[in-house]
């Protein structure tokens, strides 16, 4: 069920760097044709740090583990007509032979399952406002609970409750560390005023514990935020009023479940005339650079033997 493309097998049987990328920022995070142009964008970033990347989705029911620009533009054509798959989606794209869009939780299991470490996005998913209420809760947070992937990324838009999904996270106890920052990014912008847990300032010292924390079988990912590149952040009232606009839209548009983020998103596009858009698509290459270094350090760092 799982197809890995030649490149990143052989990438991987050589311990040399590999980036893991997801899809449903393609078909779902932002329009056509930016979103094909940003995904080609993206996997050029990794190429130019000397790592290889795999862009993840499943096409014709098959985990598919870098995909082609067929696909790429498939999916990016496809936009919301294409199923956002999370890990309870996964079954039934395969076993009905379709396509998905994979987000952080289901692009962190496939990833793991094809031996890859590293992973680059925009924002995860996160404990929306509200939740006390709705229950509404990403799946993103618990598969980082379980599953191997170390996620980077450019923290948590504050559509989501910041506050709680730090909770949440610690909760399940996967690290949030600061990519030269002592506070968690919140994507748009460069700080939420919330600490992080742990600050990194070298891809090394993310790399050393990564492999602490896998060597020790503590089972689970990690969270690194990356703030937005300084010239592409966003002024922080101007966006705080296009978030407030959104959420507070939701209801009276009846958007629940696993259409609220992308009905977020869109919103905000929106309102901020397109700035939201351009600020998206600089972090996400600015991450890809730095998880393309990361994976890099960990490769190197992988040479102690396994006791
Ligand atoms: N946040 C963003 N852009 C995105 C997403 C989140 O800034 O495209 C996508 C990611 O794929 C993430 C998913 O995994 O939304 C979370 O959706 P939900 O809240 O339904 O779990
Ligand atoms: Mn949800």
């Amino acid at each position: 069920m799982l197809d890995v493309a030649p490149e990143v097998a052989a990438a991987l049987a050589a311990n040399r760097p590999v980036v893991a990328l997801e899809s449903t920022i393609i078909s779902h995070g932002m329009p056509y044709p930016q979103n094909v142009r940003t995904a080609t964008r993206v996997e050029a970033a990794v190429r130019e740090e000397g790592a290889v990347p795999a862009t993840i989705a499943i096409i014709d029911g098959r985990l598919t583990v870098g995909l082609d620009a067929t696909g790429v533009e498939r999916l990016g054509r496809g936009g919301p007509g294409v199923a956002k798959v999370s890990r309870r989606d996964i079954p039934f794209i395969v076993a009905r032979g379709g396509d998905g869009a994979t987000t952080v939780a289901a692009t962190m299991i496939i990833a793991a399952m094809a031996g890859i470490r590293v992973f680059a996005t925009g924002g995860i998913g996160g404990v929306h406002r509200g939740a006390e209420v709705s229950m509404d809760i990403s799946a993103d947070l618990d598969e980082l609970g379980r599953t191997d992937v170390a996620v980077v990324c450019a923290g948590v838009k504050s559509v989501l409750d910041l506050g709680r999904t730090l909770e949440y996270l610690e909760t399940r106890g996967v690290p949030v560390v600061g990519w030269k920052t002592d506070t968690l990014p919140a994507f748009y912008t460069r700080s939420s005023g919330l600490p992080v847990d742990y600050r990194v300032d070298t891809p090394l010292e993310a790399a050393a514990a990564m492999h602490a924390k896998w060597r020790l079988r503590l089972s689970g990912g990690i969270v690194i935020a990356v703030p937005v590149p300084e010239d592409a952040a966003l002024d922080p009232a101007d966006i705080d009023a296009a978030i407030d606009e959104a959420v507070a839209a939701m209801p009276a548009q009846g958007v629940v479940g696993k259409a609220a983020t992308p009905f977020l998103l869109q919103r905000i596009a929106d309102q901020t005339g397109g700035r939201s858009l351009a600020a998206n698509i600089a972090l996400v290459v600015n991450n890809a650079r730095v998880a393309a270094r990361i994976a890099h350090a960990y490769c190197r760092a992988d040479t102690r033997s396994d006791d």
